[in-house]
This record gives structure tokens, sequence and C-alpha cells, in this order.
């Protein structure tokens, strides 16, 4: 019941990290169905050994869209949750109650979006899910488990972005002034702000394309006027940004990992602070560049190249600045340094792939072929997940007061980043060797089949590098308990308890510069300084409205989805036709809304008694 019905960001971190890393090990599961199907080709009987082509397509779908919208996008918003409000000295986000109907809201639209294995009608449309494929001439009622699933999940992406920004604009502690804030939390307040300017874009599409499909509108139903290539663009306005609403926590994580094991401040700090922001700029000038091949024309195709390139050049002044900041550092080879080191050149080729990419004339060649699924895993899987991963053995004992297994670490580093290069690295080569995306079986002889061999086998070793993390992670329930400072941190939240009090800071730090916490120890002194007097602590109360405003939502995107579908029987065809389920789920969140406004909720104190009490 308490987990239903928290606002704490500490504990919301968690959930997102549960949910998040269940949704992993789904999309994990479906990308090594992927991989055995296409361990072998087609037999000589012209028979595909493993899945059909239909099931083959719903599969692959899943996984793309599991591991972008549930599994990375929520572990980033778990980390934001975990790490972001005790890096700025501050007692929580700056709307408590919002960031549970964030979680919630996702949680309720993943669920809803896998409910489709269990009724047999799975999105089989790709990710992208490109009109006319997603119409309801070409596909059933998967899609409108994407389109409305994802639209409950997205709700709760955007209100958790904007309450980044404003906790980061407005609670930052005493002298934390923004170029004294921790790299983790400028990126993260860079994709705050990122997500607040996408994800509207997708939510209007997605509106179109469930109009379309139960309405009969004509957004993009060529025959009767539409444009089918308008979803495209509308797509990728908010897809490419997307990329860089992941890319950019990863980051800051990074950011924060190379300092503490490097011994050295990060170099260029406010270099780093630039190129990011830049980089938020850019993401919104390059979303054709997916569309190379659509027929936009030569002047448009050479601009968004060209634009596309320019990111490199942000991108290129944090890599040579990490690279700098461990440069004659005194360098401590811990499982969260391991992985973001190996990040630093893994990322970079996911980088160089990206600049052939984006040369309209080469693309005419990579395009939808394997060379572009090794390209985006490379940045996905070896920017992305490298440095989550590096960040969960980084901030796991401030989170849970528990120490990881450093030896269970190394071995989960050494499987999957090998079988993450063994996996994807030939699959470059597949590209260029004619081996098309999306495809669910190939012929014999082609070249394809040692390489499509290889690749599968890496993609094993991952799956046990991910359980020996899961060992790693049931066995430090009875492990060492965490001590406040375990690495020697810089930065403020590692001067309070692991894992941090419920109010995190008893006293707000006071702030004299970067790296606050290291000013301290530099200065020979064990803890922050306070830039308050003790006193009683204001927190908000739980509420378990959020829950059940999601849960209304949820339900009313069934009856949105089912309210022209055949039942078997009269009873549910009345329910859904006339729009009663639709309608009790949305009055259920309105109800919810309405209670919240009306109910004043002023909290409650935790008085200066109990805080001497905890010493
Ligand atoms: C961990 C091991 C992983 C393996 C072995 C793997 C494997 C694959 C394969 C083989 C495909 C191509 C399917 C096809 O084109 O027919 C694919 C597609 C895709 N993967 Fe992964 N993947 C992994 C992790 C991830 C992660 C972590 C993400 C994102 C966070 C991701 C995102 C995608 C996306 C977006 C697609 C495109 C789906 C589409 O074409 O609609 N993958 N994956
Ligand atoms: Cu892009």
């Amino acid at each position: 019941m308490d987990w239903l019905t928290t606002v704490d960001h500490k504990k919301i971190g968690i959930l997102y990290f549960a949910a998040g890393g269940f949704f992993f090990i789904v999309g994990g599961i479906e990308a090594l169905l992927i991989r055995l199907q296409l361990m072998f080709p087609m037999g000589a009987n012209g028979e595909s050994w493993f899945l059909d082509g239909q099931t083959y397509n719903e599969i692959m779908t899943m996984h793309g869209t599991t591991m972008i919208f549930l599994a990375a996008m929520p572990l980033i918003f778990g980390l934001m949750n975990a790490v972001v409000p005790l890096q700025i000295g501050a007692r929580d986000v700056a709307f408590p109650f919002l960031n549970s109907l964030g979680f919630w809201t996702f949680f309720f639209g993943g669920v809803l979006l896998n409910i489709s294995w269990f009724t047999g009608t799975v999105p089989d449309i790709g990710w992208t899910a490109y009109a006319p494929l997603s119409g309801e001439e070409f596909s059933g009622t998967g899609s409108d488990y994407y389109a409305i699933g994802l639209q409950i999940a997205g709700i709760g992406t955007l209100v958790g972005g904007i309450n980044f920004l404003v906790t980061i604009i407005n609670m930052r502690a005493p002298g934390m002034t923004f170029m004294r804030m921790p790299l983790f939390t400028w990126t993260s307040f860079i994709t705050s702000g990122i997500i607040l300017f996408a994800f509207p874009a997708l939510a209007v599409g997605l509106i179109y394309i469930s109009f379309d499909r139960l309405f009969d509108a004509n957004f993009f139903v060529t025959a009767t006027g539409g444009n089918a290539v308008l979803w495209e663009h509308i797509f990728w306005i908010f897809g490419h940004p997307e990329v860089y609403i992941l890319i950019l926590p990863a980051f800051g994580a990074i950011s924060e990992v190379l300092p503490t094991f490097a011994r050295k401040r990060l170099f260029g700090y406010s270099s780093m602070v630039f190129a990011t922001a830049l980089i938020g700029f850019l993401s919104f000038m390059v979303w054709a560049h997916h569309m190379f091949t659509v027929g936009m024309g030569d002047i448009a195709n050479a601009l968004f190249g060209v634009a596309t390139m320019l990111i490199a050049i942000p991108t290129g002044i944090k890599v040579f600045n990490w690279l700098f900041t461990i440069w004659g550092g005194n360098i401590q080879f811990t499982t969260a340094m391991l992985y973001a080191t190996s990040f630093i050149p893994t990322f970079v080729m996911g980088g160089v792939t990206g600049v052939m990419l984006a040369i309209p004339p080469a693309d005419f060649q990579f395009h939808d072929s394997y060379f572009v699924v090794a390209h985006f895993h490379y940045v996905i899987v070896g920017g992305i997940v490298l440095s989550l991963l590096a960040a969960v053995y980084y901030w796991w004992p401030k989170m849970f007061g528990r120490m990881l297994n450093e030896t269970l670490g190394k071995w989960s580093f050494w499987l999957f980043f090998i079988g993450f290069h063994l996996t994807f690295f030939i699959q470059h080569f597949l590209g260029l060797w004619g081996m098309p995306r999306r495809v669910f079986t190939y012929l014999p002889n082609q070249g394809w089949d040692t390489a499509n061999f290889v690749s599968t086998i890496g993609a094993f070793f991952m799956a046990a590098g991910v359980i020996v993390i899961l060992i790693n992670v049931i066995i430090s329930i009875k492990g060492p308990k965490a001590p406040a400072d375990p690495w020697d941190g810089r930065t403020l939240e590692w001067s309070i308890p692991s894992p941090s009090p419920e109010y995190n800071f008893k006293q707000l730090p006071l702030v004299r510069g970067l790296d606050a916490f290291w000013l301290e120890k530099m200065d020979g002194k064990k803890e922050m300084t306070p830039a308050e007097p003790l006193g009683p602590i204001h927190m908000p109360s739980p509420s378990i409205l959020p829950f059940f405003m999601s849960l209304g939502l949820f339900i009313a995107g069934f009856g949105f989805m089912y309210r022209g579908y055949e039942f078997e029987s009269m009873f549910i065809n009345n329910l859904f036709g006339n729009n009663i389920i639709a309608i009790s789920g949305l009055a259920i969140t309105f109800v919810c809304m309405f209670l919240r406004s009306v109910y004043d909720d002023h909290g409650y104190h935790i008085e200066v008694e109990e805080l001497q009490k905890e010493g």
C-alpha cells in the first residue's frame, strides 16, 4: 500500500527502476527470440525453423517499442528521481503528487500495451508505426494498442519532464547556482526541456492515428485526401529528439562516474554544459535524416544531412573532455568505472556510423539494412545501456543502502561487453552485404549464415551478463551495508546517509562551488555547512489518487479501442458500443481530479525533536 500511495521521489525512483527493469527483461527476451529466429536461414523446404512472419513482426515491434518507451525511458526517469533532488540539495521534487501521477500513467500505459499479448492482437507495425501500415486498411487492433498505450504512457513522460524542469529551476539549495550544478543534473534539465517540446508532437500524432482508426478521420489516408508522409514527419520530429532525451542523462552519468574514479575534477565543465545545450537545440533540426529516401529532394536532404553532421561537434567536445578527465588520473577500475570507460569507444563507434548515415547518397545504400540496426544499437545499447549500468553500480548504494558485489559486477561487465560487440559489430557487415532490416528469414548461402549465427551467440552472452546482474541484485539484499560515501564522491548526494532519510537533508546545505561536497572535504570538514537552523520539516502526504487517475485512463483506453468491436456477448457489446466503458474510465479520472482540487491537503511536519532523535 505504501508503494501505491508514495509521493517520495526516492521511492518513485525505485518504482521506476522496478518497472523499467521488468520491461527491460521482457524486451530482452523478445530480442533473444528475434535472434534465435535469425540464427539459421530458411530451411530447404522453404520453411522457417522457429517463428512465422506475423509472429516475428509482432515480437520485433514489441521489442523496439518496449525497449524505448517502457525500459530506457523509465530507467532514465528512475535515475533522475533517485539522484537529481539529492544533487541539488532539495527535499523532494517540486510537485511530488505529479511525480507519482507520472509514474502511474507510464506504468498503466505499458501494461495496456503488453495486454495485447493476451488478447492475441499484438502491434505488428514496427516501433515507428508508419502510415498507411498503421491505418485501418492494413492493420488490426494491435495498432490501437500501440497508439493508446503510448498515448497514456506519454502523459507520464510529459508531466515528469515538466516536474524536473521546475524542480531544477526552483528547488536548488542556497548557493547552488546553475553553473555549480553537477553534470547529471544539467543533462536531466536539458532532457526535460526536450521532453517538453518533443512529446506533444508524439501525442498529437498518436491522436491522429487513433482518430483515423476509431473515428474514420483522414489524416494519413491518402485515398481520402490525407497524407501518409505527414506521419513520418510527426513521428521523427518527436523521434529524433527522443534519442537525445535518452542519451543526454546517460552522458551526465558518465560525467559523474569518470571524475569520481579518476580522482580528478571533470575537464571542461562549462564546455560540457554548453555542448549539452547545443545538442538539445540541434536535436530538433535533424528529424528528416530518417527520411532521405522518401523523396524530399536534394536540397532538403543536403540541409538535413549537414545539420546532422553538426551534432558531431558538441558530441566530440564531450568525448575529448571525458578523455582529458581520465588522462593522468589515479584511476580505480570499479565496475561502474569499467562500464563508464568502455562506454567511450563504444559510443564513438555508434557516432561514427551515424555520421556515415547522415550522408544522403550513402544512406540510399544503408537505409533499412542491418547497418542501421548495428548503428542504433551501438548508440542505444553501447551508449545508453552501458552508461545506465555504470550509473546503477554507482548510485545503487545511495538508493538501497547496500553494496553490490564487485566480483560479480566485473563478470557481468565482461559478459555483457563482449556479448554486445559480438552481437552488433558483425551486423554492420551484414548490412553492407545486403541483409535488409525487419525480415523474419533469409535464403541460405548468401554469405549471411555465419554472421547471423555469431550475432545470436553474442546475444546469449549479453543475456548471461544480465542474469549475473540479477543475481548480484538479489544477493545484495543481504549484502554489506553501504556507508554514506562509499566512493569518496564529489557531489551533495554523498554527504547524507545511504539510503537517505525521507526528508533527505536535515538542514539544507550551503553550496560554495562546483563539486560542493568535495570542496568541504578538501577543507578538512566531514559534512556540509548547513544553510539554515534546525527546524520542523514540511512533508507532502501520500495519496492514492494518482494511481486511480491512471487506472481510469487505462479503462477508458480499452473503452475506446473496443467501441466498434463485435463481441460474442450482447451485454459486452453494449457496454463498449455505447461508450459506457470509455465514459466510466474517464469519469474515474475526472472524479479523482475533482477530489484533488477540492480537498486542501497541507501535508504534515517532522518536528525538531524527532529529527534530533534520529541523530
Ligand atoms: C540487449 C540486447 C538486444 C538485442 C540482441 C537486440 C536485437 C535486435 C534486433 C536483431 C533487431 C532487428 C529486428 C529486425 O530488424 O528485424 C532489433 C530492433 C530494434 N531494437 Fe534491439 N536489441 C537489443 C537491445 C535493444 C535496446 C536496449 C533497445 C532500446 C533501448 C533496442 C531498440 C531496438 C529498436 C528501436 C529496434 C527497431 C525495431 C523496429 O524495427 O521497429 N534494442 N533489436
Ligand atoms: Cu535521428
